[in-house]
């Protein structure tokens, strides 16, 4: 695809309910309204579609026997959002889903399984999101994503129509984890997920991170998906999250990291979640993410 005639789908997903505070259903609304048309522009794309998945973020009182919050919600949202990344993606357009939540990445995952036989996935995080129904300590859904979507959670992609396969563990990398439950520091290790720590960071520096991400995502993968959660950035650049931990990636770190996978020509699809407006000021979070956004689209300096 050529940079110019790159056409980009916006898919907003205003989903809140399995963050582990309100606010994350803002988001959508909050990066438009930041600038991320204008900045999409700048940058020469076009904007083939623009969707909002319709969301419940008033609990409907539930029967369900579940361990996983809302999960009949989530389920919902998942379905529709499968249904459109996997029409953005039929239509030659590069998916850019905006949230919401981290539960959200579910859906974009399954729409894109459907489309590429063997997904790459850059996982931006504090977090792991690898908890399962049965072992989640929170009980908040946005905190097992990839658990879901790699199949180890009773809700999984079987149960999503359209879905593709489950995600490839080896074909997952971590960048910027920092706060991991037990469980999951167990499930990285038997997966063998490739992950860079803050830890890691500090020591190789993020362009030797993002080097050897790519050459993980990028080896035998007809796609890679960027998912990006606001919280890998420490909160000091990105205060308006649910779930802040301190000790994440600084400003340039993130969009040096965001400009080198822009510049292979190889990213796919990126989703860009938990910019949670209650907690921001003067929507500076948001502005950060349709900068980083913009950094991953193409936009250089000079
Ligand atoms: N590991 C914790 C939990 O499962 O509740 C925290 C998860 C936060 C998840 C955020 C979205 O990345
Ligand atoms: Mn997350
Ligand atoms: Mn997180
Ligand atoms: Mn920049």
């Amino acid at each position: 695809k050529s940079e110019e005639g790159r056409q980009v789908a916006i898919i907003k997903v205003p989903f809140g309910l399995a963050g582990a505070r309100g606010g994350a259903e803002l988001g959508p609304d909050e990066l438009i309204t930041a600038g991320l048309r204008r900045e999409i522009a700048r940058l020469g794309l076009t904007v083939q579609r623009e969707v909002r998945v319709d969301c419940t973020n008033m609990p409907a009182s539930s029967t369900e026997k579940s361990r996983g919050k809302y999960l009949s919600e989530v389920r919902q949202v998942s379905e529709r959002v499968c249904r459109e990344v996997s029409n953005a993606v039929t239509g030659g357009a590069f998916p850019l889903v905006l949230g919401g939540d981290h539960s959200i990445a579910i859906g974009t995952l399954a729409g894109l399984s459907a489309n590429y036989s063997k997904l790459g996935v850059i996982w931006f995080d504090a977090h792991a999101d690898l908890n399962t129904e049965e072992h989640s300590l929170s009980g908040n859904v946005h905190g097992m994503g990839l658990a879901v979507a790699m199949g180890h959670s009773s809700f999984n992609f079987s149960q999503i129509p359209g879905a593709g396969s489950f995600i490839d563990p080896s074909k997952v990398v971590y960048i910027g984890l920092r706060d991991l439950d037990d469980y999951e520091k167990l499930q990285i290790r038997t997966l063998g997920i490739k992950s860079y720590t803050m830890h890691d960071i500090d020591r190789l520096g993020i362009e030797q991170v993002i080097k050897q991400a790519l050459s993980i995502v990028g080896e035998g993968t007809d796609g890679i998906h960027i998912s990006f959660d606001m919280d890998c950035l420490d909160p000091r650049e990105a205060p308006g999250v649910g779930t802040p931990v301190p000790g994440g990636l600084n400003y340039r770190e993130a969009h040096f990291a965001l400009e080198l996978l822009a510049s292979t020509n190889r990213i796919t699809s990126m989703e860009l979640v938990e910019v949670n407006p209650l907690f921001d000021q003067n929507r500076h979070t948001a502005r950060l993410g349709v900068e980083l956004i913009a950094s991953l689209l193409g936009k250089r300096i000079l």
